[in-house]
């Protein structure tokens, strides 16, 4: 069986007590490797290797010679495409076509994005006429990043590009549903010639690897991607120890839908954005409020696109729906479902597992649902499920709409779909939310400012946003003689 190992200081090495780890095809229910499983001990290796760099040889590279870097990077992966693609589909039970077009060419803009970020970045310069100050960028020194499981190399890239940008020593920590793409990053930033210590991965579970890295007094910034419960839990151990912390929680986003929108466009729209990654992406539009004179029309449109949705073989080119993570968070989602028929809502489609032909009977599969008739503060239609399952709720007026839009505790995206223009600034600016998109949804330029508001987040992500966060600050301020003032 393939065994995945942490790369530490430049190799791959088990963890010091040799304990493992299965890694399941959550597609199939195979166990497809054994990893290794990182403790304390690991953290503290790899922090003595990011730190070692740091005082050496990465410590003293350039700004040109780190962008050269990581553009060798991302034409390395790049040419792995088809690799990364089939281990990130085979990690996650995402469709290889999801993993083709969007999770790893995204890592490839990742790197690349940055490179040319630091190639034109720029710092303060302050006159004061007695004397000049300028802003110096300083990295931070070792940095943890702490991936989640639903698009693992897409969102580890989007943090290790600006963390090696500017000049940073990394210790990761993917999730362990999801190692392989982790692992392979490492051996292709090593090939691409960074020095070892420079990035390192502990393979392993959140409360022995992940906290272990929270905790460790010489990591000095977390990025953590994940669920608002550990957020919560890595806030209040990173905390006392004044480290930098940038938290990309979950959400609960709204698709709202207004009588004047572009109807066909409207639907696709929801529906990829209710379904994409089995529903497993933070931005997903999982609350779909829709005018009441087209409420009826849309839903029935909906549904009929729902049903539609191919499931099954994620490796099939027809495929839109691949497995969810595991058989565990499939159970989860199924109580969801649960739990709606509680409340009073009706499962206007799916909710089932499918019945599909071996290997997959033995996937965590779940088909697309669509719930009505539920009031939009239950708990259902309020906290993040995280799969294949949206809610669609009536409203009246714009008044009505954005109170159910803001009414939950999340609060990271939203996506609006109106012809009135007007309507649009107005409503947009009107969301607690930290991004709006119009007429469209998950439309990224990665210059833009990402994150969320509430529990969806605390910090932004994305161009100088990210290259802040990677980044100390010092302002030095020369006094001028009478002379040269
Ligand atoms: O994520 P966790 P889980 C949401 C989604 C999902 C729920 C739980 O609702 O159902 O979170 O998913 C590491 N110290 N999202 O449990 O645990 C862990 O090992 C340090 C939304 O799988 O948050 C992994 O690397 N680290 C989300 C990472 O945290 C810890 C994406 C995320 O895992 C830790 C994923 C600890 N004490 C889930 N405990 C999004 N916003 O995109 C765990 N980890």
């Amino acid at each position: 069986m393939e065994r995945i190992l942490h790369f530490i200081g430049g190799r791959q090495m088990p963890s010091a007590d040799g304990r493992t780890f299965e890694n399941i095809a959550p597609a199939t229910g195979e166990v497809v490797s054994a990893v290794a499983r990182g403790t304390a001990a690991e953290i503290e290796r790899a922090t003595l290797a990011a730190r070692t760099t740091l005082a050496g040889e990465w410590g003293s590279t350039t700004t040109a010679e780190r962008a050269d870097l990581l553009d060798r990077a991302a034409g390395l992966i790049e040419e792995r495409l088809e690799d990364l693609a089939l281990i990130e589909s085979r990690d996650t039970g995402k469709t290889l076509t999801m993993a083709r077009t969007v999770d790893v060419p995204r890592a490839v803009a990742n790197l690349r994005f940055f490179a040319g970020a630091i190639r034109h970045d720029e710092t303060a310069f302050h006159h004061m006429g007695s004397a000049l100050n300028y802003t110096l960028r300083k990295p931070v020194g070792v940095v943890g990043l702490i991936s989640p499981w639903n698009l693992p190399l897409y969102l580890l890239s989007w943090k290790t590009g600006p963390a090696l940008a500017m000049g940073n020593a990394v210790v990761a920590k993917p999730s362990e549903l999801t190692p392989g793409t982790a692992a392979a990053l490492a051996e292709i930033l090593d090939e691409a010639g960074f020095p070892p210590g420079a990035f390192n991965v502990v393979h392993g579970f959140g409360p022995e690897a992940g906290q272990a890295l929270v905790e460790h007094p010489e990591v000095k910034a977390i990025s953590f991607t994940g669920g608002t419960e550990t957020g919560r839990r890595v806030a209040a151990t990173a905390a006392p120890l004044f480290k930098k912390l940038s938290l990309e929680l979950g959400g609960k986003n709204p698709t709202i839908v207004f009588a004047d929108a572009d109807f066909e466009a409207a639907v696709a729209g929801a529906l990829r954005a209710s379904f994409l990654n089995q529903g497993q992406i933070c931005l997903c539009g999982s609350r779909i409020l829709v005018e009441r004179p087209i409420h009826d029309a849309f839903v029935e449109k909906l549904v009929a696109g729902t049903r539609d949705l191919v499931i099954g073989n994620p490796a099939s080119p027809d495929t839109f729906l691949g497995s969810l993570v595991s058989a565990e968070h499939r159970t989860k989602v199924e109580n969801y479902l649960e739990l709606a028929r509680e409340e009073g809502g009706e499962v206007l489609c799916g909710g089932e597992r499918p019945d599909l032909d071996p290997p997959f009977d033995r996937g965590a599969f779940l088909t697309p649902a669509v719930i009505s008739g539920l009031p939009p503060g239950c708990r259902t239609a309020t906290e993040e499920i995280f799969g294949p399952v949206v809610t669609v709720h009536p409203f009246d007026d714009e008044a009505e709409a954005l109170a159910i839009a803001n009414g939950v505790n999340f609060g990271l995206s939203a996506s609006v779909w109106t012809r009135d223009l007007d309507r649009a600034h107005r409503f947009g600016a009107s969301l607690k939310t930290g991004m709006v998109w119009v007429n469209t949804w998950l439309l990224r330029d990665l210059r833009t400012p990402f994150g969320g508001v509430k529990a969806s987040g605390v910090g932004r992500e994305g161009g100088r946003w990210s290259l802040d966060f990677f980044s100390q600050t010092q302002n030095i301020c020369i006094k001028l003689s009478e002379e040269a003032q």
